[in-house]
C-alpha cells in the first residue's frame, strides 16, 4: 500500500488541483477564509495523511458572510443567460479536471474511482442543466378579476445560500446547490463535510479560476472548513435566507429547528432506508444488478444506497441463492485500482456503527446470509474495509428501522400481493427512494400510485440509488421534505413576488368591494 499515492497519480491529481500534499504544508483554497486550527485529513483508502487545511474561525466566518453579502449586491445584477455562461464556464473546468477530482474523490473519501468520475460527471449534468434553466426562470401571467388589470409573477434572486454537505458526495452535491444558486443570481457560502475538506479546497480552485477569468466578486462562492459549530453559526444567521444542509436525519433536526426559529428557508436531503421491492414478476438478473449495487455501491454509504429487499416468498430461495452468489464475486480493496467493487468505508467509527448493527440484528433475532466482519491484513492497514454482509431481517426489527451507513442488506419476505410489500416498504421513519422489480403492470402501476411507495423517488426496473441529476432529488418523512438539482427545484433558490399591474384611471378593489370616497 506504500505505492497507492505514486501508483493512481494522486499527487499529480493533487497538484493540478491546487490541493498541498502533507510534505507542501497546508491547503489554504482561494476565497477560503481560515486563519484557525489545523484540519487533517486522512485517506480511508491506506491510512495514510493526505494533506491539512486550515479551519475557520467565527472571525473568518463573519468576513465570508461579508465578502458573500457584498457580492451579492452585484451579483444580483447580472441577466440570468449571463450567469449562466459562468456557470457553462464552471463545467468546462469540471470537464477539464474531471479525471484528477474523481481520484481525489476516490482518495479522501473512499468510493471506487468510477464512483469518483460519475460524481464529477455529476456535476458537470448539473453545470449544462443550470445553463439551459438560466434562459427558463419562468413565472406564470394570470387574468386578473378586474378590467383594466394585468397580474403575474416573478422570481427574484434571494441572497446568501449557505451549503452544508456530507462527506459521501463531497462534491457533487455542492456543485448542485452552486449550480442552481448562482443562476438564480444567489451566492454561496460552502461548508463542507470536516471529513473531506481537501475536496472542499479542489472544488473552490476550481471554481475561483471561472471568478477570476470573469473578473466576478470573490465572494460568489465562498469555502469555510470547520466543524458542526460553524454550521452553527450558519444556521442562526439571519443574513442567510436559505440553508440547503445534506446529512443525517439527527443533524437536519437540528438545522431545521434553528433555521425555522428565525423564519429561514432550508433545503434538507437526509437519511434513506431505501428498499426494493422484488415481486413474483421480477427478472431476477435485474434484480441482482440493482440490489447488488445499490447495496455494496460507494460501500453502502450513499443517501439512496439499498437497505432492504423485501422479497416475495415465491421467488425468495432463487433471488436469495443468486444476491448470495453474487456477493461471492466481490472484490473488496483499494478503490483506485478498478479491479475493486467495494472500497473503505469512511474512518473507523463508521466501522464501530457497521459491526454493532450486525451484532443488533443477530440480537434481535436475524440469520447472517453473507458472513461481515472488518478486514485486516495487507492492503487493509487503514481499518476501514469491511466485507458487505446479508441478514434475514424482519421489517420491524429496531436496527432494520435505522440507517446504518455500511455495506448491510436486510432480507425481508412477504407474502400475498404487492400491497404487503408495501406496508414494509413505507413502514420505516425515512422516504427518500425506492424501488419495484417487476413485469407486471398492475403491481407496478400500484406501487406509483397514491397507495404506494410514500418516497420522493420510487422506481420502476432500476435500483434505489444512481438517480439522475434531471430530475427532482429528494424525499419525504425523516429524509426532510427537500427537493434538490433537477426539475423545478431552482424555485427553491429564489423568492416569488406576484405582481398586480392596473393601467385604467380608476381604482377597483378586488372581490367586488365598495369603497367610495366623497
Ligand atoms: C446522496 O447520497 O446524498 O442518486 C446523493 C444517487 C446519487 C446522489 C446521491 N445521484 O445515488
Amino acid at each position: 500500500m506504500t505505492t497507492t499515492t505514486s501508483q493512481f497519480g494522486i499527487k499529480e491529481a493533487l497538484a493540478q488541483l491546487g490541493v498541498k500534499d502533507i510534505n507542501e504544508g497546508t491547503s489554504t483554497g482561494l476565497h477560503h477564509f481560515a486563519n484557525g486550527e489545523i484540519l487533517e485529513s486522512f485517506s480511508p483508502v491506506d491510512g495514510k495523511l493526505i494533506g491539512s487545511v486550515k479551519m475557520s474561525t467565527s472571525q473568518d466566518y463573519e468576513k465570508a458572510i461579508l465578502s458573500a453579502t457584498a457580492a451579492f449586491k452585484t451579483f444580483r445584477l447580472m441577466p440570468a443567460p449571463q450567469r449562466g455562461e459562468i456557470v457553462r464556464q464552471f463545467g468546462e473546468k469540471l470537464r477539464q479536471n474531471k479525471e484528477a477530482l474523481g481520484k481525489l474523490v476516490s482518495y479522501e473519501m473512499g468510493k471506487s474511482l468510477q464512483e469518483g468520475y460519475g460524481e464529477v460527471q455529476e456535476m458537470i449534468d448539473i453545470c449544462d442543466f443550470a445553463v439551459g434553466l438560466s434562459r427558463q426562470l419562468h413565472g406564470l401571467t394570470m387574468h386578473s378579476e378586474r378590467p383594466g388589470h394585468r397580474m403575474y409573477e416573478q422570481y427574484h434572486p434571494m441572497g446568501v445560500v449557505g451549503i452544508i454537505s456530507a462527506f459521501n458526495f463531497p462534491v457533487a452535491v455542492w456543485a448542485w446547490n452552486t449550480a442552481l444558486a448562482w443562476i438564480c443570481g444567489d451566492v454561496c457560502i460552502w461548508k463542507p463535510s470536516e471529513k473531506t475538506p481537501l475536496c472542499g479546497i479542489a472544488c473552490q480552485n476550481i471554481i475561483a479560476e471561472v471568478i477570476k477569468e470573469n473578473n466576478l466578486p470573490e465572494g460568489i462562492s465562498c469555502l469555510i472548513n470547520g466543524d458542526y459549530k460553524l454550521g452553527e453559526l450558519m444556521t442562526s444567521d439571519t443574513r442567510i435566507p436559505l440553508i440547503s444542509a445534506t446529512g443525517s436525519t439527527r443533524m437536519g433536526k437540528i438545522v431545521a429547528q434553528a433555521v425555522a426559529a428565525r423564519l429561514g428557508k432550508s433545503l434538507l436531503e437526509l437519511g434513506g432506508n431505501n428498499a426494493i421491492i422484488v415481486t413474483p414478476d421480477a427478472d431476477i438478473k435485474m434484480t441482482v444488478i440493482g440490489a447488488v449495487f445499490g447495496a455494496v455501491g460507494t460501500a453502502g454509504q450513499r443517501c439512496t444506497s439499498t437497505r432492504r429487499l423485501i422479497i416475495h416468498e415465491s421467488v425468495f430461495e432463487k433471488v436469495k441463492d443468486a444476491i448470495v452468489s453474487a456477493y461471492k464475486q466481490l472484490k473488496i480493496g483499494n478503490p483506485l485500482d478498478e479491479n475493486n467493487h467495494v472500497g473503505p468505508l469512511i474512518d473507523t467509527d463508521a466501522v464501530k456503527m457497521y459491526s454493532a448493527a450486525l451484532d443488533k440484528v443477530v440480537e434481535e433475532g436475524g440469520t447472517i446470509l453473507v458472513e461481515g466482519g472488518v478486514l485486516t491484513g495487507e492492503g487493509y492497514e487503514s481499518g476501514c474495509y469491511v466485507k458487505p454482509a446479508i441478514a434475514l431481517a424482519q421489517n420491524s426489527f429496531e436496527i432494520v428501522q435505522h440507517e446504518t451507513f455500511a455495506p448491510v442488506l436486510y432480507l425481508i419476505k412477504y407474502s400475498g400481493d404487492v400491497d404487503n410489500a408495501l406496508e414494509y416498504q413505507n413502514g420505516v421513519g425515512q422516504g427518500l427512494s425506492s424501488a419495484i422489480m417487476t413485469n407486471n403492470l398492475r403491481e407496478a402501476e400500484r406501487f406509483l400510485s397514491v397507495v404506494g411507495s410514500d418516497c420522493g423517488i420510487a422506481n420502476v426496473n432500476i435500483g434505489t440509488s444512481g438517480a439522475e441529476i434531471g430530475g427532482a432529488f429528494g424525499g419525504e418523512k425523516d429524509t426532510g421534505g427537500g427537493r434538490e438539482s433537477g426539475s423545478d427545484a431552482w424555485k427553491i433558490y429564489m423568492r416569488r413576488q406576484t405582481n398586480t399591474i392596473n393601467y385604467t384611471t380608476s381604482l377597483p378593489l378586488a372581490q367586488g368591494i365598495k369603497f367610495d370616497l366623497q
